[in-house]
């Protein structure tokens, strides 16, 4: 890339940040109508990324345009500042996860501060400092009196190379999702949120988010998972309890082949009791990955118990009941029973122990050979009384039998899980519990909180919890009855702290425990939030959550966080690799004729695919760089003009320079131009007309395309607003004038984009006020109206000619002048007008023969 000093970006952009220092102050007693728009807040690893630059670039139009608008504000930012790598830091670089992690701070607020934003940096927070923390240590105290935490000894996925437990949201395709380890079943006592409580509030608010990406809303529910079936209870023979199973399809029953039951399941761990041979297979299937996907892919595996169940429907027919390893303990009950003939599971089982496959539901109306499981729908064979019926309605007839016989009734269930949310982290906000051998699990006083993180004696060189190891830390008095205890030394999963910052940056510098409820009724909820589709279930479903949860403790009666969303596509970059199939960094690739190669060691590369900009691929620029060759402002322009911000954009070198030369260009034609007249609207001509036509459609379409976050749109439609300056003819004093002001329009409309750029424009166009200050810009609906359109003229029903007319032209003129034109008149020639139809604006149709 070649630096090119044409227009003096470095200067312009120190100048205007300086000037904006104070600028972008919330005053939360205005009472103008708010406007809340919040960027994710980034984790502060040390150095923004191109993801960063895009979505806050994005965030500070929106930001700009509403501030322009006469909203109320309000823009903050932050740093989501526990988790992990800052631990892994200290371990590598023998430094203190906080000094790391306030160093990555500082640096990464120096160079977001060189894009331009217009943050309140006055509402900054950092979620690993107390003043943060603590009020998120009050609310899980509120939530444990609620009983919306809640702690239990569960199995746990478990990071064996991270050391510690993950949500099933953070385990993808059996591994985990930051180290990639392979996840373990471990059994742990942890602290629970009650997610599951809130499944069908949830689930039907989505519908009320008419404006989230509907994708998002579908993976949400998706996660939810609701679905509707029975609880049927099988009578066990010789036992006096029943078998309680779940199950989505009832109407299948007189399908079932067997039962089966979760592997931890109370009555599979009784049994196992007393058969040393259960008890070793449910220890190695206790060891297995969790996830559903792992389990759907692992061979099926299943133990005979001996035990028999009744059939609720046939007398005298009686099923095997199994431990399987394909039933997980932690949906729905547990224990299932099978249908071989349509549970591709089942249907794998029922082969491996040679069980039996009965068809019950069939696309045709008859039994068939069934090489697979047959999941489609159909009509019920084989079952008796259901015989003949839909699906569907085989399914409510069934359950309606099974609650007469007292035998079961219809259930609703949900995928979604409560939240695990200890972590054996030292890196994180520390859970307030204390545990007294006397008084069991005692809560930490709130007159004691915040509960710190110890700063000294802290060893990360020990595998396990460094809170764990820190005697001096974990030991303390029982708040309760003052003798010897000792603190719970998990931390919160970071998602906690991302779960509510919304939150405090309504009430940031509130030091009392919790927020102003007012404040955040006032600013709540966030009206438009921007960030990575990456988090559409994570971060997105438990900030959901938790914003019910604060409502049912009564902090406040907000009850959906975030009411516009917008997630922004990636960045992409084409990949290199070398002859050895290593990864080339893509800055140090350069073009050869049609040949690549790596400037360094002249050897040539390879492209490879264009995708997302990553350490891993070595794809990825880095935005300082971009901004010191170019300044913010022809990045920010390059990002927002490109794609749309929903799309992934590709990046482009010669986009970039694009970029460059047309804000070169302008500001040329800007710093040339002189103006001294006041523009006088009287006797316009036609060209002065056309021009402020165009002005004044710009500020309409620019209006309406930011709104609908059609930002490249709006980029578009302002480069056509300039070429329309530019190439203006300019022959008075009084056509200067009007320059001077279509030149002050454009400025207004790219401040959103270009604020630096703009702001310097306008000061050399003369103007007094600063930009900043000046509001958005009215529509002036007279030049709207009087403007040119083009009339089509028919001959007979066939378009023949058109011309250019005044929007406001009579209908007796707009006949006229059509009747006048050389071709229509060469065109009737020799025959007879009949009749001429006129409609205003449009279309003069003349009829001759
Ligand atoms: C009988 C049956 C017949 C089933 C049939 C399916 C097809 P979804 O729809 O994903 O919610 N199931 C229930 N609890 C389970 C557990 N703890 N572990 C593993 N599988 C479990 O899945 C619901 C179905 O998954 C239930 O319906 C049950 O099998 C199984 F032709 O019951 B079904
Ligand atoms: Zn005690």
């Amino acid at each position: 890339m070649t630096e090119n000093k044409s227009y003096p970006f470095s200067d312009i952009e120190k100048k205007w940040q300086k000037s904006w220092q104070n600028s972008y102050r919330f005053d939360s007693s205005s009472d103008k109508e708010k406007y809340y728009v919040l960027e994710m807040f980034p984790y502060p690893s040390g150095n923004i990324h191109m993801g960063h630059l895009r979505n806050y670039a994005i965030g500070d139009v929106i930001a700009r345009t509403k501030t322009k608008q006469g909203y109320n504000v309000l823009h903050p930012m932050g740093w989501d500042a526990f988790g992990l790598p800052a631990e892994n830091a200290a371990i590598e670089k023998k430094t203190h996860p906080q000094k790391w992690t306030e160093q990555n701070i500082k640096n990464m607020k120096v160079q977001l501060s060189s894009i331009g934003l217009s943050y309140d940096w006055d509402q900054e927070i950092a979620t690993c400092t107390p003043e943060y923390f603590k009020h998120e240590q009050k609310f899980f105290l509120d939530f444990l009196k609620k009983g919306i935490a809640y702690q239990k000894e569960t199995y746990v996925n478990w990071d064996p190379v991270d050391q510690t437990v993950l949500a099933n949201e953070q385990v993808v395709e059996g591994r985990g999702w930051r180290s990639g380890a392979l996840i373990e079943r471990k059994k742990l006592n942890g602290w629970f949120l009650k997610v599951s409580d809130y499944a069908e509030e949830l689930l039907s608010e989505l519908e009320n988010l008419k404006e989230w990406p509907t994708s998002v809303s579908a993976m949400q529910e998706k996660w939810i998972g609701k679905s509707t079936g029975a609880l049927v209870k099988f009578d066990i023979s010789g036992r006096s309890d029943k078998l309680e199973i779940y199950t989505t399809r009832p109407e299948t029953l007189f399908g079932a082949s067997f039962c089966a039951l979760a592997p931890q399941h109370p009555l599979s761990l009784e049994l196992a009791k007393g058969n040393a041979d259960l008890h070793a297979f449910i220890e190695e299937h206790s060891r297995n990955t969790s996830t559903q996907e792992a389990i759907d892919k692992a061979p099926k595996e299943g133990f005979d118990t001996g035990l028999k169940v009744a059939h609720p429907f046939i007398k005298d027919k009686f099923l095997p009941v199994y431990v399987a390893n394909f039933v997980l303990m932690d949906y729905g009950t547990g224990a299932i029973f099978a249908c071989p003939a349509h549970d591709p599971r089942d249907f794998a089982f029922a082969k491996k122990y040679n069980l039996p496959i009965t068809q019950v539901v069939s696309g045709i109306g008859t039994e068939e050979e069934l090489e697979e499981a047959y999941t489609g729908d159909g009509q019920l064979v084989n079952s008796d009384f259901l015989n003949g019926m839909s699906a569907a309605d085989a399914k409510l007839e069934a359950i309606a039998r099974l609650e007469k016989l007292n035998l079961g009734e219809a259930k609703v269930n949900y995928k979604i899980r409560d939240w695990g949310v200890s972590r054996q982290r030292y890196w994180g906000c520390p859970i307030p519990i204390i545990y007294c051998d006397s008084c069991g699990t005692v809560p930490v006083p709130e007159k004691d909180l915040p509960v710190e993180l110890p700063q000294k004696g802290v060893s990360f060189e020990q595998t396990g919890n460094p809170l764990e190891n820190h005697e001096d830390w974990k030991n303390c008095k029982c708040p309760n009855c003052g003798k010897d205890a000792v603190r719970e030394t998990d931390t919160f999963d970071t998602f906690f702290e991302s779960s509510w910052y919304f939150f405090r940056f309504c009430d940031a510098q509130n030091s009392e425990l919790g927020f102003a409820a007012e404040k955040a009724n006032k600013f709540l909820p966030v009206d438009q939030y921007i960030g990575g589709i990456e988090h559409a279930v994570l971060h997105l479903l438990y900030a959901r959550f938790f914003t019910k949860a604060l409502r049912d403790i009564g902090m406040t009666s907000v009850t959906e966080p975030f009411k516009r969303l917008l997630t922004q596509g990636m960045v992409t970059n084409i990949s290199f690799k070398n002859k050895d199939g290593a990864w080339v960094e893509v800055s140090e690739v350069e073009k050869q004729g049609d040949k690549y190669i790596n400037a360094k060691t002249k050897e040539e590369v390879f492209a490879q695919r264009v995708e997302k900009m990553s350490k891993s691929k070595k794809n990825g620029l880095s935005p300082v760089d971009i901004i010191a060759n170019y300044g913010a402002d022809t990045a920010r322009l390059f990002m927002l003009s490109d794609s749309p911000p929903e799309k992934d954009l590709e990046w482009s070198d010669s986009g970039l320079e694009g970029a460059w030369r047309y804000l070169n260009k302008i500001w040329r034609f800007v710093n040339d131009f002189e103006n001294t007249t006041k523009f006088d609207d009287k006797n316009l001509s036609k060209e002065q007309k056309e021009l402020l036509f165009i002005a004044n459609q710009s500020i309409n379409n620019v209006t309406e395309d930011i709104e609908k976050f059609h930002l490249n749109r709006a980029v578009a439609r302002i480069r056509e607003l300039s070429n329309a300056i530019v190439n203006f003819k300019i022959n008075s004093d009084n056509d200067k004038a009007l320059i001077a002001k279509v030149l002050n329009i454009y400025c207004i409309l790219l401040f959103p984009i270009t604020p630096h750029y703009a702001a310097e424009l306008w000061e050399v166009l003369g103007n007094e006020e600063r930009l900043d200050e000046v509001s958005w810009p009215e529509v002036e609906k007279k030049y709207l109206t009087s403007s040119n359109v083009t009339i089509a003229v028919q001959v007979n029903g066939k378009l023949r000619a058109t011309f250019e007319t005044d929007t406001s032209i009579s209908k007796e003129d707009q006949e006229k002048q059509a009747l006048a034109l050389n071709d229509i008149q060469n065109r009737i020639k020799g025959q007879e007008v009949k009749k001429v139809i006129v409609v205003p604006g449009k279309i003069v149709n003349i009829v001759a023969v």
